[in-house]
């Protein structure tokens, strides 16, 4: 079956590439007719190892959002903030047998699209995987890692084997979890711990060891949030898993101080933003969480970035 991808970015490019390699159908769709012309003149998606020496081209075909075809696969790869426009502008294409992957960071845009498309199967995605682009349409696949698929509906759980399937055949390590929210709560909860404290410290992850109180107690209120959010379970050892993170990423710098340095839009509103609005809406008390948000908010609009 085939395959669209709408968000021809550093993980929509990845993924184009690594389908296309196994003779998948794939469509990237694209923003405007500009987009399209500005890829015809490439030799296809590319796609590089982290090293960079080894390259490939793949001629993946380009349309536009009002293409006729209708889609039964669709992979949505834009930003979060980007992801609910982005699917308007297809959903006339999806019908109920649809299948649409969302990959977006945070949460908040995946319940506002399965809301938005209440008769098609939206199945979320956490990955591990990391990619950036070297140039338009050029993904290189920087961090290897694992996407966790599941439906956000308790009541929709029966696995789509042949979606695995073409993901597995692509070599894209993936499995299928009846727990998706449980991932994403445990992802956002440590993204809220670390992403926020590197941009206002100006750091990398690893130089957060110096900040430990304030990461101990800003964990303590997110299990709190977990909990009151009936996500107990991914509040499990959570403060040790953020460690372990930072431990493990010492000489990264977290997504949201990348995007700060490119000044690039965050996607702060899914993430410290969700999760301040939880609380508030859950009467958790989370004092250090809502601080960390504010000044998140002052500091990008000091620099002329988005605070939403
Ligand atoms: P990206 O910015 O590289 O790519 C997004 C693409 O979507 C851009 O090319 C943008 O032009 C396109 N887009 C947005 N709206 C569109 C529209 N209406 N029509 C057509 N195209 C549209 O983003 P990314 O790094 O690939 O990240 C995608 C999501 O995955 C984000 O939520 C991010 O946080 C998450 N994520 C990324 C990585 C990574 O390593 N890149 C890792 C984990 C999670
Ligand atoms: O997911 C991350 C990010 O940079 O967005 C890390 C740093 C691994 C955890 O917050």
């Amino acid at each position: 079956m085939t395959w669209h991808i709408l968000g021809a970015g550093s993980l929509g490019c990845l993924w184009a590439a690594r389908l296309a390699a196994q003779q998948q159908s794939v469509h990237l769709v694209l923003r405007n007719p500009d987009s399209i012309a500005h890829y015809q003149q490439t030799p296809g998606v590319a796609l590089s190892d982290a090293s960079r020496q080894h390259s490939h081209h793949y001629p993946v075909s380009a349309q536009l959002a009002d293409h006729p075809q209708p889609i039964h696969k669709l992979l949505l790869a834009c930003k979060a903030y980007d992801a609910e426009a982005a699917i308007a502008q297809v959903a006339h294409r999806l019908g109920q047998h649809s299948l649409v992957i969302l990959l977006q960071n945070g949460l908040g845009s995946q319940q506002a699209i399965q809301a938005q498309l209440p008769t098609v199967r939206c199945i979320a995605a956490s990955t591990t995987e990391g990619a950036y682009l070297a140039e338009p349409f050029h993904s290189v696949f920087a961090g290897a890692g694992h996407t966790w698929l599941g439906d956000l509906r308790p009541d929709k759980q029966d696995v789509p084997q042949e979606l695995l399937a073409n993901c597995q055949a692509a070599g894209i390590h993936c499995s299928w979890t009846p727990h998706i929210a449980e991932h994403l709560w445990r992802k956002l909860a440590i993204n809220c711990a670390i992403n926020p404290l590197t941009v206002l410290h100006n750091c990398r992850n690893g130089e957060l060891l110096t900040h430990a109180p304030q990461i101990n107690t800003l964990c303590a209120e997110l299990q709190q949030l977990l909990t009151a959010a009936g996500q107990a379970a991914a509040s499990v050892d959570l403060l040790q898993q953020v460690w372990t993170v930072i431990d493990k990423t010492a000489a990264n710098s977290s997504s949201m101080r990348q995007d700060v340095a490119h000044q690039r839009r965050t996607e702060i509103s899914y993430i410290t933003g969700f999760a301040c609005a939880q609380s508030k809406a859950l009467g958790c008390y989370t004092p250090t969480l809502n601080t960390l948000h504010a000044k998140l908010k002052a500091t990008l609009a000091a620099r002329g970035l988005a605070s939403t």
